[in-house]
């Protein structure tokens, strides 16, 4: 038996056709249904619908063998037990820094004043702000980032962007790039040894597939 963790959602949308390459259907569609085990057309593959941020943790553990994870969630697990063979090149958007429309960023910068951030990225942006020589303030939340400035919580934030219409609609602007965001093929180390000849197959056609996408263009 095989075990793929996937969040639902982006992720689970994105994966669907790569699934599909791979010969594998899920026979109930996660957003209906409430089951967390969904049985796929293949007797020897299930699927398991975890929160986005603990798809690693199933991995890591073996109780998953697949996983399909975002780099911001695997940079922040930091990737114990896992083997990331394939940038499955979906769910993607940019790590960005913002601040409010008329908070003057640089030039805080410039005075040495020490910013204070708040992220659910806590190490993604520790690592940034250190990169830069920055000493800054960080607060971690669980959601909702973009509200932060806006209250006084904090001078900044670290957070996903895609479209950018987040932030336009809360009066933040974008102000420095952390990094580009795509999601990974996981796949536990052990489980790699032991079920190769399951495994192998499916990383293959999910590869086949990623480089058929690039090549339409999309
Ligand atoms: O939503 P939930 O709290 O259950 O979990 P989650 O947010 O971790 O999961 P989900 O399904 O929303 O995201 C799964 C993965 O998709 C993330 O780990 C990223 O790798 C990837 N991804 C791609 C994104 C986005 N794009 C994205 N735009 N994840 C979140 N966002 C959020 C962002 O945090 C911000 O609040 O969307 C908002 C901004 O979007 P725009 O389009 O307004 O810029
Ligand atoms: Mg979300």
């Amino acid at each position: 038996m095989i075990t793929i963790a996937l969040s639902k959602g982006r992720i689970f949308e994105e994966t669907t056709p790569l699934l599909a390459a791979a010969g594998i259907t899920a026979l109930e569609d996660p957003e209906s249904s409430r089951k967390l085990i969904l049985p796929t057309n293949r007797e020897d593959v299930r699927l398991i619908i975890v929160r986005a941020t603990d798809v690693p943790t199933y991995v890591q553990y073996g109780a998953a063998d697949l996983g399909i994870a975002g780099k911001d969630v695997l940079n922040e697990h930091g990737g114990d037990g896992l083997y990331q063979p394939l940038d499955l090149e979906i769910a993607r958007c940019k790590m960005m820094v913002a601040v409010r429309e008329d908070f003057d960023y640089f030039g805080s910068i410039r005075r040495g004043a020490r910013l204070k951030v708040v992220t659910k990225y806590v190490k993604t942006a520790r690592e940034h702000f250190a990169d830069k020589g920055m000493h800054v303030d960080l607060i971690k939340l669980y959601g909702s980032m973009e509200l932060g400035p806006l209250v006084g919580l904090a001078d900044a934030i670290v957070d996903l962007v895609s479209t950018g219409g987040t932030l336009r609609a809360n009066n933040l602007k974008a102000v420095e790039e952390v990094g580009n965001i795509s999601s990974r093929l996981i796949v536990n180390q052990a489980s790699l040894k032991l079920k190769r000849n399951l495994l192998q197959p499916i990383m293959d056609d999910f590869s086949r597939a990623v480089a058929g996408k690039r090549k339409s263009g999309n």
